[in-house]
């Protein structure tokens, strides 16, 4: 069943540019809010729109169930976990510091030996973003916890539970920003080029780029749906004919523009015609990732 944190309140541990607004969102839904931050002079505005500080952290945590905590790293939630000891026994904490998956189990270790329910959190958005339905924040761990504590999370953003394990949040967060930064490198390079012959970044991102990446888009799932059933063969276009021509290299270079942002990916794409897969589509190259950390 879920707790009416409005009752109980929440505490939020770290009140830099995302703890703070995490707090605005807290206060704004009606949520009593307990705060504490290693520099005390971020919680006046805080305080100013209703937060209560506290500079003993400690106290923060013992005041409410609901611990939320967002700092830095994990080194610096571990040592407020040091001062914080066992006060937090048989609370929530919900961790929204940024790490790996693996420091997410560890820090889970570290805390269910105190009988504390953890979920680790993943944020997918910038701090002015928070409380928009486009601010998706993942969450894994202990389902109780999330279910518990859904209403008071939904106040951030969109909230999605992804499964017990606790790294999972940290592995998707991880794995959306690759798909971004992949993203960002195509969007670079694709500009470069028609930069080279002067041609108006804003009207060619607008009118031709954005149109035709979500286009492509709508290829992601048949292509996911590959990866998963592990059967990549094509009768479109495939990976021979895609990596025969290094036709963006040459014109690239011939333009005065660096290839280190594409190469790797054709690079991958000759390697995976030279091993005999070349019937395959554009999926298959996975393969090759996957045996690069074996
Ligand atoms: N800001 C963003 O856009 C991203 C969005 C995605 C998620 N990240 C992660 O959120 C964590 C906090 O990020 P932040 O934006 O709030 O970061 P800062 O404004 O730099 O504030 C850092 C807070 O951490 C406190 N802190 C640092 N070291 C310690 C320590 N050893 N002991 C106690 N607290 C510590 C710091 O305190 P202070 O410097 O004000 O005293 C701030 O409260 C982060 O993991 C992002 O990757 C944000």
């Amino acid at each position: 069943s879920q707790v009416n944190t409005k009752n109980t309140g929440v505490s939020v541990i770290g009140l830099g540019q995302m703890g703070s607004a995490l707090v605005k969102a807290f206060l704004t839904k009606g949520y009593s809010t307990t705060v504490w931050n290693r520099s005390p002079e971020k919680a006046k505005d805080l305080v100013a729109q209703g937060a209560v500080y506290t500079p003993d952290v400690e106290e923060a945590v013992a005041t409410n169930s609901l611990v939320v905590i967002c700092v830095l790293d994990y080194q610096a939630v571990h040592e407020i976990l040091d001062t914080v000891g066992s006060t937090l026994s048989n609370r929530t904490l919900v961790n929204l510091t940024n790490g790996t998956p693996e420091q997410a189990r560890l820090l889970k270790e570290r805390v269910t030996q105190l009988g504390v329910e953890y979920l680790d959190g993943g944020i997918m958005a910038v701090p002015s973003l928070i409380t928009r339905s486009e601010a998706v924040l993942l969450y894994s761990g202990s389902q109780k916890a999330f279910e518990m504590h859904r209403q008071a999370l939904d106040s951030l953003g969109t909230s999605k539970y992804l499964g017990t394990d606790s790294g999972l949040a940290a592995l998707n967060d991880l794995a959306l920003l690759s798909g971004m930064y992949g993203m960002f490198g195509g969007f670079i390079h694709s500009v470069a080029l028609v930069r080279s012959e002067k041609v108006n970044a804003t009207e060619f991102t607008s009118e031709l780029l954005i149109p035709w990446l979500h286009a492509m888009m709508t290829t992601l799932p048949k292509m996911a749906q590959m990866i998963d059933s592990g059967d990549y063969k094509t009768k479109d276009a495939n990976l021979e004919m895609q990596a025969s021509l290094d036709t963006i290299g040459d014109v690239s270079r011939a333009q005065g523009i660096s290839t280190e942002l594409t190469d790797p990916i054709f690079s991958l794409m000759q390697r995976r015609v030279a091993d005999g897969h070349g019937d395959d589509d554009f999926p298959s190259v996975i393969e090759l990732l996957r045996q690069s950390t074996n």
